[in-house]
């Protein structure tokens, strides 16, 4: 399939031009400037949510139940499951796709695990993209769930509108997450498995958390569920609306992806710059012995470099 029929299939809602399309982002594919040129026009209408969270909290119960609310309302919907800090996809991921299993055979939910092979610019620049294929392929709804709370997490976080962060009693503590700065990008928090001891606490101890940082034009509000028996969901699906309404209504869904697209950018071109820089470096043995010999200093070597790009 070559990428200008990837494109026409995720345009036309083909399943498998979809997976094809997400197969190239994955391992960094020579075809993604092309594949990005023809998607991007169909792109900005998804609603999109993020869902991450330590491991086991029950992000993917939670998104399967997400699926199946959408559903009944009659929307399109795409999941994307992650792992940012592991090159393939674990054992984990693939236990999502057994339980995801009720929506396997329904042609307007499409599930998806990724991971980064090849992308040279890691998860943080291949979730957005994998995200607009998604969008493009006229899923009304993607829901992309990764695996822990770090800053792989916060930039996977950048590519979505809603960012959903899940706890659980026992499972990764708040205070570990605020020092990981997740506090800061979260419009929802949900604690998880309320069914247990301690969820209560865990609300509370966010809660005080979430009072004492600054004051913000969205207050995150906190949700207990018991998502393996579907407690606290049509709620949480509530907030999330909520939350797309604030967005829509203030400005801020075009203020943040703006702000999105043009740290992307930024982080593109410096990914291909780093890449050039290090082709001239290790192509040029004579300005190598230059520096090593110290008839050329570093800073006017990088000059000579960044001229010589300039003119390429
Ligand atoms: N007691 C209880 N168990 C739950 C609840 N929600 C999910 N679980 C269970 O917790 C386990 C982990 O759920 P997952 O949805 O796979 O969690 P996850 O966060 O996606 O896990 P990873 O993808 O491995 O990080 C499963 O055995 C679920 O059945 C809940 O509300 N209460
Ligand atoms: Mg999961």
């Amino acid at each position: 399939m070559d990428v200008g029929t990837v494109v026409a299939g995720v345009v036309a809602r083909e399943p498998r031009a979809i997976a094809r399309a997400i197969s190239l982002v994955e391992d960094g594919d020579d075809g993604l400037p092309e594949l990005s040129a023809g998607v991007f026009p169909h792109t900005g209408a998804a609603a999109t949510i993020g869902l991450t969270g330590a491991p086991g909290v029950g992000k993917s119960t939670i998104a399967t139940a997400l699926v199946r609310i959408a559903r009944a309302d009659g929307r399109r919907v795409a999941v994307l499951a992650i792992d940012p800090t592991s090159p393939y996809t674990g054992g984990a991921l693939l236990g999502d796709r057994v339980r995801m299993q009720e929506h396997a055979t329904d042609p307007d939910v499409f599930i998806r695990s990724m991971a980064t092979r090849g992308h040279l610019g890691g998860m943080s620049l291949a979730a957005p993209e994998a995200v607009r294929i998604l969008d493009a392929a006229g899923f009304g709804l993607v829901i992309v769930e990764t695996v822990g709370v770090g800053q792989a997490e916060i930039d996977v976080a950048a590519a979505t509108d809603t960012t959903i962060v899940v706890l659980a009693p026992g499972l990764g503590d708040a205070i570990q997450m605020a020092k990981a700065g997740i506090l800061e990008v979260a419009d929802l928090f949900v604690v998880n498995k309320a069914d247990r001891d301690g969820a209560g606490d865990v609300v509370r101890e966010l809660r005080q958390m979430l009072h004492l940082g600054a004051a913000r034009p969205w207050d995150p509000p906190v949700l207990a569920t018991t998502a393996a028996d579907g407690n606290g969901l049509d709620e949480l699906w509530h907030e999330i609306d909520r939350h797309r309404a604030w967005l829509g209504s203030t400005g801020t869904l075009a203020t943040d992806r703006e702000t999105a697209v043009i740290h992307e950018v930024r982080a593109l071109a410096a990914e291909r710059l780093a890449g050039s820089v290090q082709a001239q470096l290790a192509a040029d043995d004579a300005l190598r012995a230059r520096l090593r010999d110290r008839e050329l200093d570093p800073y006017a070597a990088a000059e000579e470099l960044i001229r010589r790009i300039g003119r390429a």
